[in-house]
């Protein structure tokens, strides 16, 4: 049965049916009774374990392919027709060529299995922002996560009506080949296709693929933006709660900020954090001039090991029910789950992500580093009253940030849109080789879309500086380090909850309550105005976080600075006539402030 009359949704259909041959053709309509069905289904087959339902009520476990565990950015194509239009940071495939291509491997991809409809928004269905997708796939382990992640079902093709704008997903495993595995997303036809892969960002086809790579080849068009952005709400004694939105790269804490508890004094007092989105946010020009965000996904699909009641409880909480875990270490005796850093008691006689026998006490893990949780964002014990509010919120503040040991300060503003656009496009992170006390391997990310903007990235710097010229009311421009270390490698900021500190210092600024330094980079804070009451941080031996150590994280060190000029230099020779002439200009500028 059809959920639509569409005639542009029903041939694109048939015309993939015909490629990919499955037995049947089943409509996902949203219903708890088809997924339950198909949970079950899943059981039966062994693709999910069905978990304890009084520990984790509605919670499954799945294991992927031992060969497919991550994004592949490597075999990730922007298919534009020129591979101009892909720029200098993506692969690319000429459209044409990457079709016939893919075609070989999709034919007769499904035939003995079941092709499942996914009607999905990103968005609230009905909101100004939401964006339609259709996602062809032959797993139920794809239909149950998406089910999780965006919206679906008929109330979704209700809102395309007969409508040609959707975005047409193809998903099939095919033989899980990593020499065949491809993620070819087709701005300019709306249309992405993935094979031979199971995991994630690879077949989650509504996430990475759609909601940044086509979504920012959208944004461009129609003059919004969609960026890797978590979103979050600081709520005021008063009660008036202000938005942000932050652009980090992968291993730098974005679910951890998005749902930050703040400092116990502040608690006290009434302040509280909302968390609207923790990775993709989809921005738009609102009536007062400035910018509005949604969180266009309704779930959480986040690295597992690492959190625990400790680092992360909200997330943590999230995860006990309705939810799908993915290559953690399964407790086949309790049926729950364990991931390195959940607690102090891993499993014994258990086996690892893979399936195999496993002894934590040999120190091998037992989850993979980039095992997942998929949870409903409504879970979320701090999701904000708003965050399906289909009109978004307003952005007070965008804040990039990265791992840097010593090049970035805990935090500094930028002088303007133009220079946060420039502080946006130098954005980098140091692998954590940093960790040990040298400065680790900088790999560029800029605002941490690298491997996620569909078009040449060269224009997508000119489209946030256009956009930049259209707003009366911008929200100010951030960049926020939270690693910083000391010449013996320890972290001299606390991170986490006292990140909170940062976000009051920029909160002040948006509403220009607190001065600041001028410097070559851009505003710094003086000491006094970052608030350490009630802080209790011990950097190493006996020395404490005071007023004097928050200064040393606040400077600038001129030498490091020099050098990511001659990196940022590398980069921005790779775009040669597509480089933005006001980038160059913010980069000339920066070299002679650093000089002076
Ligand atoms: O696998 S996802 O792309 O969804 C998550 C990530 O790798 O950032
Ligand atoms: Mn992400």
């Amino acid at each position: 049965m059809s959920l639509t009359t569409n005639k542009a949704v029903l041939s694109w259909i048939d015309e993939m049916a015909k490629m990919t041959n499955p037995d049947r053709i089943v409509w996902i309509d949203g219903s708890e009774e088809q997924a339950e069905a198909l949970r079950a289904e899943a059981v039966a087959t062994g693709e999910m374990i069905k978990l304890n339902q009084e520990k984790l009520p509605g919670c499954y476990y799945h294991r992927t392919a031992v060969n497919d565990v991550a994004r592949v950015e490597g075999r990730t194509f922007i298919c534009a027709p020129t591979k101009e239009e892909a720029g200098p940071t993506n692969n690319w495939m000429d459209p044409k060529e990457a079709y016939a291509m893919a075609s070989e491997i999709f034919k007769n991809s499904m035939v003995g299995r079941t092709m499942y409809v996914i009607p999905f928004s990103m968005g609230a269905i009905g909101s100004p922002f939401a964006k339609v997708g259709i996602e062809l796939t032959d797993s139920i382990y794809v239909v149950l996560n998406m089910c999780i992640m965006t919206r679906v079902g008929k109330a979704v093709m209700d809102m395309l009506g007969d409508s040609e704008d959707f975005v047409h997903g193809l998903h099939a495993r095919c033989d899980i080949d990593e020499e065949k595995r491809y993620i070819l997303q087709f701005p300019q036809d709306n249309t992405i296709w993935s094979c031979n892969s199971g995991y994630g960002g690879n077949v989650l086809l509504g996430k990475k693929c759609f909601a940044l790579r086509i979504a920012s080849y959208q944004g461009w068009k129609e003059s919004w933006m969609a960026e890797h952005m978590l979103i979050l709400g600081v709520e005021f004694p008063s009660g008036e709660t202000k938005y942000v939105a932050a652009a980090f790269p992968s291993a730098c804490g974005k679910t951890n900020l998005a749902m930050l508890i703040p400092p116990k004094d502040y608690l006290d007092k009434g302040y509280k954090v909302w968390t609207v989105g923790d990775d993709i946010a989809w921005l738009r020009i609102n009536d007062e001039g400035g910018l509005s965000a949604v969180n266009p996904e309704a779930g959480f699909f986040g690295v597992a090991p690492g959190t625990n009641m400790k680092s992360n409880p909200n997330a943590l909480i999230s995860t006990q029910k309705g939810t799908i875990f993915t290559n953690v270490v399964y407790n086949s005796a309790e049926g729950t789950v364990w991931w390195e850093g959940l607690d102090k008691n891993p499993p014994k006689g258990e086996n690892n992500w893979k399936g195999e026998p496993w002894d934590p006490t040999t120190g091998e893990k037992g989850a993979h580093p980039n095992s997942r949780f998929t949870a409903p964002a409504a879970n979320c014990p701090c999701i904000s009253p708003r965050w399906e509010d289909p009109a978004g919120v307003p952005i007070s503040a965008i804040i990039f940030g990265g791992r840097r040991a010593k090049t970035a300060p805990l935090v500094y503003q930028s002088r303007d849109w133009q220079h946060g656009v420039f502080v946006g496009s130098i954005m980098a992170s140091e692998t954590t080789a940093a960790a040990s006390g040298a400065v680790g391997v900088v790999r560029r990310d800029p605002m941490a879309m690298l491997p996620f903007c569909g078009y040449n990235m060269g224009d997508y710097w000119q489209h946030w500086l256009d956009m930049g010229k259209k707003l009366t009311n911008a929200p100010k421009i951030f960049n926020v380090n939270w690693f910083r270390l000391n010449e013996n490698g320890k972290f001299m900021w606390p991170g986490f909850g006292d990140n909170f500190r940062v976000l009051e210092w920029i909160l002040k600024r948006c509403e220009g309550s607190v001065g600041a330094r001028e410097t070559a980079i851009g505003y710094i804070p003086y000491a006094k105005d970052i608030n350490l009451e009630g802080m209790d941080y011990t950097i190493e031996g006996d020395i404490k976080m005071n007023e004097e150590n928050l200064d040393k994280i606040l400077a600038v060190e001129t030498d490091y600075w020099l050098e990511d000029v001659a990196s940022i230099k590398e980069l921005y020779a790779k775009f040669g006539s597509k480089l933005p002439r006001e980038l160059a200009t913010e980069l000339e500028t920066l070299e002679t402030n650093l000089k002076k």
